[in-house]
């Protein structure tokens, strides 16, 4: 019987084909289904948009800003559906209309403005924030072209375009009387407000993500337009537009190009200026910027911040240095993502100059009264100073972004204890010891509605039967499975729910890669960015070594080996891990001996869409990365709530998620942060580690042998040569002890019962790790933003 909900939702598509497709359903392709059943699930929201915004407007709330140059929303259709309560309905329209919901949510191209963990997380907080029914803003960039498509071929990876908005997208709308002028260089651009609705989870929230896009005022090079040059005006006009055209695809690398920075101070400055207009819009005083407003800073890529909002401040506004400064440093907080080295971004003096000199002025102004600071409290020590300066000096004098970030911030946090730690160890130990209190950590969450409710449909309806349905918002619920660890009935039928998710993947590996692989075998699964410091080569290494056991003989349990993740188009080792990994898929796949006990599978395109198949059938969780480098991981945590067994260093929230699920629950192995910190001390060199290891040495020679590479012996010579000659994330070190580890996994697998309640148990304990309580933690401890229920109008017009 259809509901009324399903009902006015046929309706409404049906007149979404109509009014807003101008189609009749004989020339209505998939896609222009989908569009209208995206339209007639906007009509739904419309109004918890407008009332949310009506909301903060009249009660002058004070409101979290989130500034991140990277959002890796995913697509937005079903997690809309959930978070409104309408996927039966919707289901049951699309039936009556003969078409099918899941063909239709897959028709949606994701977003993907964002490389990895940096960018999901931000998407993460977005939606916990309007659950939490906190005033919040994401600030951002609207990028034409979101993180490049990734083919697979048997070279390797292939990049192409990602024109994400090539059909329109239905979920935006366009606010051009929302634009600012961003000075840059010579040259002025204009940013244009896309605001994009994220829907809070079972509350009538609806906050505004704001997407910035780059266009050139008409006056734009004017001087060409009066010489007769109208091309040439046109032209730099285009110029100007390219701004908001590409994300840059690195991961964790600071590649220090001019459009980047460009990039950065458009973005930031846009919404710099739009804050300042909802300030005054509300009859506020500039001075009380810090009242209205908590600024978060998403690594230092909005870092500039802290010198624009001084300029803004003093130059638009009058208002002196020192008030200026106590508004900026009430006004924004900063977290760091990374220790590595090459991912801190600095900018040369000369760039700065060029494109911002006002701004650049005012940092070493905020440099110079800083280390007078400084100075005072260590007398005499010129080292201390050279290295907390905001300028970098050698060669090129530099810029330093994170500086400048924890300068200009009232708080600093890292992303999982470890890391936080670390921050106040290493990175930025001199600044720690000037503001102790300053330096604190909030651990990543991940949202429970996207990464269980939208993609593991079997479990969250299995979980409601068992606990209620609170978990999708008091994750630590789960933990009311504790009733049912014993229970043999309920642990077949998780077991079955595992099952179900395994089977749905299978489907996916033979229908779009044509691979076979058998869903009782153990799944053992590595997606993310590909990375030397996450080290898929030691993964690629112990593949290799069960390879040469089956066919010496030796009787190992079913494994199907999945791999995921981009590599940045620069990054050659990465790529060529790549190419290991899918070299040793086709020997592996091919080889009679294996006779089903190993499969290998390199999936193409890692995305949002795809990590929702992947996460519920996995389980084994690969968290391997060389301890002390992965400043915390949120895929480690999608994967443990929905079930799997991690494998994993001693690194980022891996250490917390072992807490939390109990030590007996968790295969450990490697080197602690300490010990390989103490290995580069005294002089770390891999081949000991190798010689006295006769496996991973066949692993190594049967490689280099071109084995894996059609006869060439040179392909993977840059690979075997890293990590025989200096092996900078110390794989060698650790290769044994994983090698310890999967043994042990691969018993463990063999009692069904032992592995089905190890599962349950990661689960069960998972509450932890939900982006609410990271986001209640923010607010409360740094932002000091308050819940503000949306009551709904009645009376506002209804779809
Ligand atoms: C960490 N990206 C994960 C995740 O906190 C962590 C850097 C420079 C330029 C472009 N992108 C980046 C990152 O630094 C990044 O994604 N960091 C990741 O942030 C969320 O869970 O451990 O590697």
């Amino acid at each position: 019987m259809a509901s009324a909900d399903s009902q006015a939702l046929k309706e409404s598509m049906q007149g979404h084909l109509f009014f807003s497709q101008a189609k009749s359903s004989s020339l209505a392709t998939s896609h222009d289904h989908y569009r209208c059943l995206a339209l007639a699930v906007r009509d739904r929201l419309l109004k918890n948009w407008v009332d949310t915004a009506d909301t903060y407007t009249r009660e002058h709330v004070r409101t979290a800003t989130y500034l991140s140059a990277e959002y890796l929303l995913g697509p937005h259709l079903e997690n809309n559906l959930v978070n409104l309560g309408l996927v039966e309905a919707a289901r049951e329209a699309c039936a009556s209309l003969g078409l099918s919901l899941e063909e239709l949510i897959a028709e949606e191209p994701e977003p993907g403005l964002g490389n990895g963990g940096l960018g999901r997380l931000a998407a993460c907080f977005q939606e916990s924030m309007a659950t939490l029914e906190l005033p919040a803003i994401g600030y951002g960039i609207r990028y034409e072209f979101g993180i490049f498509r990734q083919q697979i071929t048997p070279h390797g990876q292939v990049e192409s375009t990602d024109p994400w908005l090539a059909h329109g997208n239905p979920w935006e709308v366009i606010r051009p009387e929302w634009s600012y002028p961003v000075q840059i260089g010579e040259h002025t651009v204009i940013g244009v407000a896309y605001d994009t609705p994220i829907l809070g989870y079972g509350v009538n929230t609806a906050n505004t993500l704001r997407l910035w896009s780059a266009v050139a005022p008409e006056a734009f090079d004017f001087a060409s337009f009066n010489a007769g040059d109208y091309t040439r005006a046109v032209l730099r006009k285009m110029q100007a537009e390219t701004l908001s055209k590409v994300l840059y695809p690195n991961d964790e690398l600071d590649q220090g190009k001019r459009l980047r920075l460009s990039q950065q101070i458009f973005f930031v400055s846009c919404s710099l200026q739009d804050m300042f207009r909802i300030l005054r819009g509300q009859g506020l005083e500039v001075t009380d910027f810090h009242r209205k407003f908590a600024l978060q800073l998403n690594d230092t890529h909005p870092a500039i911040a802290v010198a624009e909002l001084m300029r803004l401040l003093m130059d638009e506004y009058g208002i002196d240095w020192d008030t200026a400064w106590s508004i900026t440093t009430a006004s924004i907080s900063y977290t760091n993502h990374t220790l590595l080295p090459e991912a801190l971004e600095t900018w040369g003096v000369e760039l700065f100059e060029q494109l911002l000199p006002r701004q650049l002025e005012i940092i070493y102004e905020i440099n110079t009264r800083f280390l007078r600071m400084a100075r005072i409290r260590y007398p005499g020590d010129s080292q201390i100073l050279q290295r907390i300066s905001l300028i970098e000096e050698g060669p090129q004098r530099r810029v330093r972004m994170a500086h400048l970030a924890v300068v200009g911030s009232h708080h600093v946090n890292g992303v999982a204890e470890l890391h936080s730690t670390l921050l106040k160890q290493n990175l930025f130990a001199d600044l720690a010891r000037i503001w102790p209190e300053r330096f604190t950590n909030v651990t990543n969450g991940v949202t429970p509605r996207r990464w269980l409710a939208v993609a593991n449909p079997p479990l969250a309806a299995l979980l409601d039967e068992a606990i209620g349905d609170r978990w999708r918002t008091h994750l630590e619920e789960l933990q009311g499975l504790a009733a049912f660890a014993d229970d043999s009935a309920f642990l077949e039928r998780w077991q079955a729910v595992r099952d179900l998710g395994k089977q749905r993947l299978a489907q996916y590996m033979r229908r779009e890669l044509g691979v076979l692989v058998d869903h009782t075998s153990l799944f053992d699964v590595q997606v993310k960015r590909i990375h030397e410091y996450k080290r898929q080569h030691l993964a690629a290494l112990q593949i290799v070594e069960r390879y040469l056991r089956i066919r010496a003989g030796e009787d190992l349990p079913p494994r199907t080996f999945v791999f995921g993740g981009k590599a940045a188009p620069g990054y050659a080792l990465a790529k060529l891990i790549i190419r290991l990994l899918v070299g040793i898929a086709d020997v592996v796949n091919m080889d009679p001996a294996m006779d089903g006990r190993l499969k290998v599978v390199f999936l193409p395109n890692f995305s949002v869409s795809l990590g929702q198949l992947v996460y519920p059938a996995v389980d084994l969780s690969e968290q391997i990365s060389t301890a002390g480098k992965e400043a915390s991981g949120t895929g480690n945590m999608k994967m443990a709530l929905n079930g799997a067994v991690t494998i994993g260093t001693l690194d980022g929230a891996n250490i917390e998620i072992r807490d939390c699920v109990g030590a007996e629950n968790f295969f450990l192995f490697g080197h602690t942060a300490e010990q390989i910190e103490q290995l580069g001390h005294s002089g770390y060199h891999p081949m000991p580690w190798i010689e006295q290891d006769p496996a991973v040495r066949q692993a190594l020679e049967l490689i280099g042998s071109g084995y894996f590479s059609e006869g060439d012996r040179e392909l993977f010579h840059p690979l075997l040569a890293s990590l025989t000659s200096h092996d900078p994330f110390r794989v060698m070190a650790d290769v044994a002890d994983y090698r310890r580890a999967q043994n042990a996994v691969d018993e463990a697998w063999l009692d069904r019962g032992r592995w089905a309640r190890m599962s349950l148990h990661n689960t069960m304990r998972c509450g932890f790790f939900s982006s609410d309580r990271s986001i209640a933690d923010y607010a409360e401890r740094i932002w000091k933003v308050g819940r503000v229920p949306v009551q709904t109008s009645a009376g506002a017009p209804a779809p």
